[in-house]
C-alpha cells in the first residue's frame, strides 16, 4: 500500500535490532545483517521497555478506572453568553466503537446541571389515572427493567450548515449525537401500576431542573417503548444525562429526552409546552410550521477522513463514519468519493441494532487528485438519506440558518491535491 514507507521502516527496525544486540552498529554491519536474515524474519525496536520495571501500584481501596493519560480527547464546547445554557459535542471521529463512553456523551443544557439526591428524588405520575402514585428510586428498581443500547441525538444538530458549510470538524457538524447502553423501566410497567383512564393520549414530562423543561409525548409512544432510565453504560446515569433519573424514547428528537425527571401527567391532548410551540418546530418553505416532528430520520457521516483533517499522500484509506435511524435498524450504507456521481456499498462493521449507531467502513485508494467524499444510508423501513437540496426542496429556508432543526442530509467532506479535507456543500 505504501510501499515506499514499508521499506524504510523495515531497515529502521533491523538496524535498531542489531544495536540492541550490543554488536557496534556500522551501516555496513545492518546492510550485512538485512542481508542474511532469513526470508520473513523481522525484528521489533521497544524504546522504552515497560517490562523492566514494576509497574504503577495499584489503589488501595480498587478505586475507580480513568483512562490512559495519552488519551486526551474531549467534547468541544460551542460557543454560548453564558455556561448554563450549552451545547458540548462529542469528537465522533475519535470513537472506537458504536458506544459512547459516558464522559463523552454530548450535553445540551438550558438551566444548567442540577445536584440531585437520588435519596430524596421521586417520579410523581398523575392525572388522568386510577390510582396516581409516587415513586421513588428504590421502588422504580424493584420493578422489572430492560437495558438496550439507542442513540440520543439532538435535533439542533447541525443547525449551523443549512444555508452554507460552517463547522470545520464533524464534532462541530454532528456531534450533538452519541449512543449508550440504557437500563431502567419501560413506562408500560409503570402504567398497568397506576391504570390509565380511557381517552389518555398523551403525557407531560417535566425535569427538575432550573428549566423546567417539559414535552408532551404522545401515549402510543410512551406505552411502545419509552424507558425511565437511571443506567447508562452499566452504572448510574452521569449527572449531565439527568442523574437520577431520565425518560429515554428511542428515536425522538434529543430534546423530548427529558433529564432530571420528576413528573408525568396522564392527559387527553398535548399541552402545547414552549419547547413544542415557539421553540423545536419546522417552520417551513410555505410560512406553516411543522409540529411535533418527534422521529429522528435516518442519517450517516464519514468521520475519517472528515474535516480539518490531512491526508499524507496517494495511498490506501479506510473511509470510516456512523449511521443511525431513529425508525429502526440501519439497512445498508453507500459511500461516494466523486461527490455522488457513482455510489458503491460500504461495509457495516457491526450487527446493526434498532435505532442505535453502526460502524461502517469502505477501503479507498486515493489517487492525490480532488475527491468529494460522501456517505447515505438506507433505514429497514426504505427511507434513502437525502441530499441537502432535496431536503431544502421539502422543508424550505424560511428558518435563522435556512432552517434550524432536523437536518439529516448527505454530508461532503472535500479532499484537495495537498490532502487538506474541508467541509464543503457539494
Ligand atoms: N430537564 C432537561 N431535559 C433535557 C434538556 C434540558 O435542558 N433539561 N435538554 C434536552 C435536549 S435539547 C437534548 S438534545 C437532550 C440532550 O441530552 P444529553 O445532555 O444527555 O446529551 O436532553 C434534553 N432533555
Ligand atoms: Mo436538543
Amino acid at each position: 500500500m505504501f510501499p515506499q514507507a514499508g521499506l524504510t521502516d523495515r531497515r529502521k527496525f533491523l538496524f535498531a535490532a542489531a544495536s540492541v544486540a550490543g554488536v557496534a552498529g556500522s551501516s555496513a554491519f545492518a546492510q550485512a545483517a538485512e542481508q542474511k536474515a532469513p526470508p520473513g524474519a523481522f525484528h521489533f525496536d521497544v524504546p522504552a521497555d515497560p517490562t523492566k520495571e514494576q509497574g504503577r501500584a495499584v489503589a488501595a481501596d480498587g478505586g475507580y478506572g480513568s483512562r490512559s493519560q495519552f488519551e486526551t480527547e474531549v467534547r468541544w464546547r460551542y460557543p454560548t453568553p453564558n455556561d448554563l445554557t450549552s451545547w458540548s459535542m462529542t469528537p465522533l471521529d475519535k470513537m472506537l466503537g458504536n458506544l459512547t463512553p459516558s464522559g463523552l456523551h454530548f450535553e445540551r443544557h438550558h438551566g444548567g446541571i442540577p445536584t440531585i439526591d437520588p435519596a430524596k428524588h421521586s417520579l410523581i405520575i398523575h392525572g388522568m389515572v386510577d390510582t396516581p402514585k409516587k415513586f421513588s428510586i428504590n421502588d422504580l428498581k424493584r420493578l422489572p427493567s430492560v437495558t438496550r443500547k439507542h442513540f440520543i441525538e439532538c435535533s439542533g444538530n447541525g443547525l449551523t450548515e443549512w444555508n452554507k458549510p460552517t463547522m470545520k470538524t464533524v464534532q462541530g457538524t454532528h456531534g450533538l449525537l452519541s449512543t449508550s447502553e440504557w437500563t431502567g423501566v419501560q413506562f408500560a410497567t409503570l402504567a398497568r401500576e397506576i391504570g390509565l383512564k380511557e381517552g389518555s393520549a398523551w403525557v407531560l414530562a417535566e425535569g427538575a431542573d432550573a428549566a423546567v423543561m417539559t414535552r408532551s409525548v404522545p401515549m402510543e409512544k410512551m406505552l411502545k417503548d419509552a424507558l425511565i432510565a437511571y443506567g447508562q453504560n452499566g452504572e448510574a446515569l452521569r449527572p449531565e444525562q439527568g442523574y437520577p433519573l431520565r425518560l429515554l424514547l428511542p428515536g425522538y428528537e434529543g430534546n423530548t429526552h427529558i433529564k432530571w425527571l420528576r413528573r408525568l401527567e396522564i392527559s387527553d391532548k398535548p399541552f402545547m409546552t414552549r419547547e413544542e410551540t415557539s421553540k423545536y418546530t419546522d417552520l417551513l418553505g410555505d410560512g406553516k410550521a411543522r409540529q411535533f416532528s418527534l422521529d429522528m430520520d435516518a442519517k450517516s457521516v464519514i468521520t475519517f477522513p472528515s474535516g480539518d483533517m490531512k491526508l499524507p499522500g496517494a495511498g490506501f484509506y479506510n473511509i470510516q463514519g456512523f449511521a443511525w435511524s431513529g425508525r429502526g435498524r440501519i439497512q445498508s450504507v453507500d459511500v461516494s468519493v466523486d461527490g455522488g456521481k457513482t455510489w458503491y456499498p460500504a461495509r457495516l462493521d457491526s450487527v446493526p441494532e434498532p435505532i442505535c449507531t453502526v460502524r461502517f467502513s469502505f477501503p479507498w485508494v486515493w489517487d492525490g487528485k480532488p475527491a468529494v467524499l460522501q456517505s447515505r444510508c438506507t433505514d429497514e423501513t426504505g427511507y434513502v438519506q437525502p441530499t441537502l437540496k432535496q431536503l431544502i426542496a421539502i422543508r424550505g429556508s424560511n428558518g435563522p440558518f435556512g432552517s434550524i432543526y432536523h437536518l439529516n442530509a448527505i454530508q461532503s467532506w472535500a479532499v484537495n491535491e495537498a490532502g487538506d479535507v474541508a467541509n464543503v456543500h457539494a
